[in-house]
């Protein structure tokens, strides 16, 4: 292991998605995600953040579209789908009791794939590279605090639902407040983590749009679009390649 990021297989044909954005309280929504889950075929999934647009602790766990998900991923874990989340910036209070429920394993800080090839890339939700929005790493120190930890784990139900509609409507105000520039992904960001990490690629999502360049340094720095998108889904080739597809393309 190196740093902080706990390493995965990614052998062929492992799937990597992030930002369904779902909605706890939307089974409707949910189900549009899980029918794809129970077609899907792989060996491994990996989830990089914001599975869900709010979630405040276990609290959420009880509302139906919450459930329908969790019920799914452990369908699929049953099946022999090995499946890793990465928490992002709205879920980052998933924690131990969504692990049992769901049969997910959290990687709270990102986590290090290594490939057929013996490549490494190492994979997280993004927010981390958007270096230049102080006010938001601020927020993230604060949110990510062990008291407010405590409390999300004891809001009541009927509360966090309508703590998590607040949260949703006054960040979408923010982000359209600010200027792109400032809430955008940082390339040296991305240097240092992949550097921080000996991976030769980044993956990501949080951006919602995907993009595939190569950094300086030679540095593969991969973006996938939100899920939904045109290339919302990164694919693991037999001898380790990495290609970004369409998640709903025939299989
Ligand atoms: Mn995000």
């Amino acid at each position: 292991m190196v740093g902080k990021w706990p390493e995965v297989d990614l052998s062929a044909g492992a799937a990597v998605i992030g930002d369904l954005h779902l909605d706890t309280a939307d089974e409707e929504r949910a189900k549009s995600f899980t029918r794809w889950l129970e077609a899907l075929a792989v060996p491994r999934l990996v989830i990089l953040g914001d599975l869900f647009d709010a979630w405040l602790g276990p609290g959420s766990a009880g509302e139906r579209g919450a459930g329908e998900v969790i019920a799914a991923l452990a369908a699929a874990r049953e099946r022999g789908v090995l499946c890793d989340l990465v928490p992002g910036n709205r879920d980052f209070l998933l924690d131990g009791s969504f692990e049992r429920t769901s049969g997910c394993t959290l990687h709270p800080a990102g986590a290090l794939g290594l490939l057929a090839d013996g490549g490494r890339a190492v994979f997280v939700h993004g927010d981390e590279l958007c270096t230049e929005d102080r006010a938001y790493q601020r927020y993230k120190r604060l949110a990510r605090a062990r008291a407010v930890r405590w409390l999300g784990a004891r809001l009541p139900r009927g509360l966090a639902r309508a703590i998590g509609r607040r949260l949703r409507r006054a960040s979408s105000r923010a982000v359209a407040a600010k200027t792109p520039a400032y809430k955008a992904l940082q390339p040296a960001a991305a240097r240092d983590l992949a550097a921080a990490a000996g991976a030769a690629t980044l993956v990501c999502g949080h951006a919602h749009q995907a993009r595939d360049e190569r950094l300086d340094a030679g540095l593969r720095w991969i973006v996938l679009d939100a899920y939904g998108g045109e290339r919302d889904e990164l694919r693991i080739g037999a001898a380790g390649e990495l290609e970004l597809v369409s998640s709903t393309r025939e299989v």
